[in-house]
């Protein structure tokens, strides 16, 4: 049996199989640029954060229904389910769909099929989470959040995504003030690329309650410290991290040494189509590569459901 464990960094796209994106190809009549599954694994060889997302953002093109992002997002529940997850907080990206002329409606309506079934077929209770690409402007975010408002009662939090360096929090302070207004809860990725000052205005400038990734932070102890004392839970992403470079081995993930920082640490999957493992694959990969004892991968577990927005009596159940 794996280990009951909470998924708190997950971007419902990310999670596009190979297999899944040519059956979509062909049931919408999308070209897509690649011969065939083997070819598009292939490209999966990233330099960086930008040449992941180019290919993310370009393979979005076979997603157009509303049946579409049921398929995927059961997809993803299904191997979820077969990793111990009992819970997953789900990012979407609503501007990469409405960009395209997929309206948020059908992203967030297809989803919501797959979810609501979720806890009867997959014993996984979910929440979403709507991302604003950082690399669109602050206007745009405020525009998608006014769009979302007939679907705010399915819609948990908002989050802060894509392209990070030259992007800084600060630049949607407002759309998160705006957000907060509605009622909506605030996480925000900070500090993969940029700077540990990134994560700072995370917090001070966004209020946010957990960070996403958050690596950078060692670059500044007092920056750690903080952290450690408020307990801001870090959701960290190691396989990605190795595939975007962020660090070269898995091995040299600082994971262990957070913990040992006091951090509250989680281990998430990301974008586990395109980054070799879903969180229970990510879970024994760390535990292989930093010679983690049982109760450290324990300690991993019940972070990520003490970090989940979960209610507590919720939270009891899921474990
Ligand atoms: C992402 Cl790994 C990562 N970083 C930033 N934005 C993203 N969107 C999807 N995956
Ligand atoms: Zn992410």
């Amino acid at each position: 049996m794996p280990l009951p464990k909470a998924e708190l960094h997950l971007h419902i796209e990310g999670t596009l199989e190979p297999e899944l994106a040519f059956a979509l190809a062909a049931r919408n009549a999308v070209e897509l640029p690649f011969e065939n599954t083997e070819a598009l694994r292939r490209a999966y060889d990233f330099e960086d954060l930008q040449s992941f997302l180019d290919l993310y953002y370009s393979l979005m093109a076979v997603l157009r229904t509303e049946d579409d992002f049921a398929d995927l997002a059961d997809a993803y529940l299904t191997r979820a389910a077969a990793q111990g997850v009992r819970h997953a907080e789900i990012f979407f990206d609503p501007q990469a769909h409405i960009s395209r002329g997929v309206s948020l409606g059908t992203v967030v309506d297809g989803l919501a099929r797959a979810l609501d079934a979720s806890e009867q077929r997959h014993g996984i209770s979910t929440r979403l989470i709507m991302c604003f690409l950082r690399d669109e402007s602050a206007e745009s975010a405020m525009e998608t959040l006014e769009a979302a408002k007939p679907y705010l009662h399915r819609i948990t939090a908002v989050g802060l995504d894509s392209a990070e360096a030259g992007n800084p929090p600060s630049k949607f302070r407002e759309v998160y003030e705006a957000a907060a207004a509605l009622g909506l809860r605030k996480v925000a990725h900070a500090g993969e690329e940029g700077p540990a000052s990134y994560v700072r205005e995370a917090l001070d400038v966004l209020g946010v309650e957990r960070v996403d990734h958050g690596l950078r932070c060692l670059e500044d102890a007092e920056l750690v410290a903080r952290l450690a004392r408020e307990r801001i839970p870090l959701t960290l992403c190691p396989l990605s991290n190795v595939r975007l470079r962020v660090i070269d081995t898995l091995e040299d993930h600082p994971l262990d040494r957070m913990m040992d920082a006091g951090l509250m640490c989680t281990v998430n999957s990301d974008d586990p189509a395109y980054f070799g493992g879903y969180v229970g694959d990510t879970f024994h990969a760390v535990r292989e590569a930093l010679s983690l004892d049982e109760e450290r991968l324990r300690e991993l577990a019940r972070n990520s459901f003490l970090a989940s927005f979960l209610e507590d009596d919720e939270e009891r159940r899921a474990r």
